[in-house]
């Protein structure tokens, strides 16, 4: 074999290894953006470290408009079938008996980003629907997400997801930069009732003060995150219209639950090797019986405690 020939069986090689290395990486691209927006590994990196560093990250496109007015629509087609406006306890863990917040939870762009801040095996183990109608004067005071939470290790993560528009007139979620290296700091339970909390509790003002403040502006399917020490707050709602947020809390199958009653939990990616959250079932329909009686039984065995924030 002349010396010549070895060299263009060796260019041969060479070029088919690298158009199979240029066509797997496109499909591993088109692979991650299959939903047709934006969440990309590749590109969340800075995402990710911006994360760490400010203990939140903002706006992560995840549906598109059309999609969130739909998820939005669902939720319409609920209170009009009720009669009325969701309340109470029908606005937290509602994914247990609404098929809409059930797919929201498993939605594959929200989990493609989550998983990129958590790892690949992950549990929901709560959701609210945070609604504030037009002219609503009621506010969230500053508040950590962790104060009624027991968890180690401590990295549970919040997806807020937009369902309308989201901005200062209408009372957007505000996130102290940083504050989710303060750990775990004093809350006062006020008796303020247009403070959407449960427990009207909040941080004093010097405290926030520390930090400084940003707006997060979303447009509808858009989703912020923040981590369970972010301090966060939201003002009154003046424009005409509402102003709806789902906030869905998630954590790696590997978080154990140090406090409080036993929490069920929802198995929405990968496996759980760990077993620590007694599962939860996917509802069949809207308002399914079984769905609506275990999520009766796991809210109250929760509300019952000093942990309970619903
Ligand atoms: O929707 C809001 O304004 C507040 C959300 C919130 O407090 C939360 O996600 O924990």
């Amino acid at each position: 074999m002349s010396g010549q020939f070895v060299k263009a069986v060796l260019a041969i090689i060479t070029h088919i290894c690298i158009i199979y290395l240029a066509l797997r990486s496109a499909t591993i691209m088109i692979t991650r953006t299959s939903c047709g927006i934006l969440v990309k590994k590749i590109l969340h990196n800075d995402q990710a470290l911006d994360y760490q560093r400010d203990g939140y990250v903002f706006p992560i496109k995840a549906l598109a408009i059309d999609e969130a007015h739909g998820y939005r629509c669902r939720l319409e087609a609920a209170e009009d079938a009720l009669g009325r406006k969701l309340q109470h306890m029908e606005l937290h863990k509602s994914y247990l008996f609404f098929t809409f917040l059930d797919e929201l939870v498993r939605h594959e762009c929200i989990l493609d980003a989550v998983e990129d801040l958590i790892g690949p095996d992950i549990l929901t183990f709560s959701s609210s629907l945070f609604i504030k109608e037009p002219g609503d004067k009621r506010f969230i005071a500053w508040h950590q997400d962790s104060t009624y939470w027991r968890f180690e290790p401590t990295d549970i993560l919040t997806a807020w997801v937009a369902l309308t528009p989201c901005h200062r007139g209408n009372g957007c979620l505000q996130l102290a930069t940083g504050s989710h290296r303060w750990g775990q700091v004093e809350h006062r339970e006020t008796l303020d009732e247009r403070n959407m909390l449960s427990r009207d509790q909040q941080i004093d003002n010097e405290v926030i003060e520390r930090a400084t403040n940003q707006d997060v502006v979303l447009q509808p399917g858009e989703i912020s995150f923040h981590h369970m020490f972010t301090a966060h707050a939201s003002g009154p709602n003046s424009s005409p219209d509402r102003r709806i947020g789902f906030a869905i809390r998630y954590m790696a199958t590997s978080t154990r639950q140090t406090g409080g009653p036993k929490l069920t939990a929802m198995l929405v990616r990968g496996t759980d090797t760990h077993g620590y959250y007694e599962p939860e079932q996917s509802p069949q329909r809207d308002f399914d019986p079984d769905g609506m009686a275990f999520h009766r039984q796991t809210v109250e065995r929760h509300r019952a405690t000093k942990y309970s924030t619903m």
